[in-house]
């Protein structure tokens, strides 16, 4: 199976360390794909032409990061799966809020994409204030304990902090949130991580768009 991604993208990281972390590596071939990209080769997999798109060997095309793990996870036994099910309700929980987090600071960074007349203060002000407020809570969790599993909160939660470090580093998020960035440098060595980290630059699209 294929699994396509953009090296910016944070979404496609989170299935990109999936991979690694569950040993998929010579079981799922990882490609890059451009994307907002008519002739990307993504497109006759995906119309949507978002990634992580995962393409099973009958050219089912799974897309979408939780998806994608549920799939990825479906590929080893369940004592090595990621995804938090409904019996580890505060797990679960801290995923979605990392993801939800994720959506906002996506939001915030097209934003600033756009040529300085087109952007809204509003939506920039709105996502900013929800990044903050999110990422106080997070420093809460991990000051807590939180995070501690190899989860896909803990890969979300890595991905997210590392788009801030390398392609939306307007929001200065380790500023008074000192366990959340321990815990952040401390999982740049596991090799899922140190072999996932996106190009400096800004934005999904590799190299700097
Ligand atoms: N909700 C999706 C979001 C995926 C997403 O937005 N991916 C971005 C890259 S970070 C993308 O492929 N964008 C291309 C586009 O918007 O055309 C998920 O959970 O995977």
């Amino acid at each position: 199976m294929r699994l396509f991604h953009a090296p910016g993208s944070p979404y496609a990281r989170i299935a990109r360390m999936a991979v690694i972390e569950l040993g998929l590596e010579d079981r799922v071939a990882v490609t890059e794909a451009t994307l907002r990209d008519p002739a990307s080769i993504l497109l006759p997999f995906n119309p949507v032409g978002r990634v992580p798109a995962l393409v099973l060997d009958d050219g089912t095309a799974i897309t979408e990061t939780t998806p994608v793990l549920m799939m990825l996870d479906s590929l080893v036994e369940p004592a090595r799966h990621l995804l938090p099910g409904p019996k580890t309700p505060h797990a679960l929980a801290a995923y979605g809020r990392v993801l939800g987090m994720l959506d906002g600071i996506a939001v915030w960074n097209r934003e600033l994409r756009r040529p300085e007349h087109e952007r809204s203060p509003g939506v920039i002000a709105l996502e900013a204030r929800r990044a903050i407020r999110v990422a106080d809570e997070l420093e809460r969790a991990v000051a807590a304990g939180g995070f501690a599993p190899r989860d896909a909160g803990f890969l979300a939660l890595v991905s997210v902090f590392g788009y801030c470090e390398r392609r939306h580093t307007t929001f200065d998020w380790r500023q008074d949130r000192p366990a959340l960035a321990a815990l952040f440098d401390a999982a740049q060595s596991r090799p899922s991580v140190a072999r996932t980290v996106p190009p400096a630059g800004m934005g999904s699209t590799a190299p700097a768009a």
